[in-house]
């Protein structure tokens, strides 16, 4: 049986958000030592796929004996956003995919952003640009905007079907968190 979170000593909490059929549910799939939950259903609306996610995905991985990262995907389309109120609190690092070619503008991905991410310098962000191996990415004035707020989140282009892609991601996320954690101690001593 699955060990629940509250049982394991050092449980991060991973959240992957973005717009429909931007990969978050695949890359959860790819990503995950364990059997995904998944709450993906048949659209009743034209998507461009036929599933699309209307409650949490969930998937685990396990860094040691007692230390693990939760992996948490937010639905995409907004009139389930009630599921990101569930999930907002207490956010260890934030993964945003990005699908090439159907780019929000900055102001909505900042708006995105802002409803997971209280604190930049404490919540690292990561970005992945997919879908680039059909389509040309423009990420536009996308720099700017973050670094206007603060946020300071790397980009990538990836593949949300491939582990190399995603996990790219993940140490990522974990690489910031650790330097933040430094940069603290450091600030402290
Ligand atoms: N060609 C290509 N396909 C990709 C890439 N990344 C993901 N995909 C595919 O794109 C689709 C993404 O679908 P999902 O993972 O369901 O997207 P989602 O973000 O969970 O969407 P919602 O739950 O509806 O918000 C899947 O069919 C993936 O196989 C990529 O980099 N290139
Ligand atoms: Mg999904």
């Amino acid at each position: 049986m699955l060990t629940q979170p509250e049982e394991i000593a050092v449980y991060r909490k991973l959240v992957v958000i973005g717009d429909v059929g931007a990969g978050k549910s695949t890359m959860i799939r790819t990503l995950s030592e364990i059997e995904t939950v998944d709450t993906d259903v048949a659209s009743s609306k034209n998507i461009g796929k036929p599933l699309t996610t209307v409650g949490i995905d969930y998937g685990r991985i396990s860094l040691g004996e007692d230390d693990a990262i939760g992996l948490y995907g937010v639905p995409g389309q907004k009139r389930y956003s009630f599921i990101w109120d569930m999930v907002k609190e207490d956010i260890w690092g934030c993964v945003l995919l990005l699908k090439s070619g159907q780019m929000p503008s900055p102001e909505k991905i900042l708006e995105l952003v802002n409803i997971f991410i209280d604190d930049p310098n404490k919540t690292p962000l990561v970005i992945g640009l997919t879908h680039t191996d059909i389509q040309d990415a423009n990420i536009g004035g996308l720099h700017a905007a973050l670094k206007a707020k603060g946020i300071n989140a790397p980009i990538y282009s990836v593949d949300a079907r491939k582990k190399q892609s995603s996990t790219l991601l993940l140490h990522t996320v974990l690489s910031m968190q650790n330097a933040f954690e430094y940069s603290q101690k450091q600030t402290l001593s």
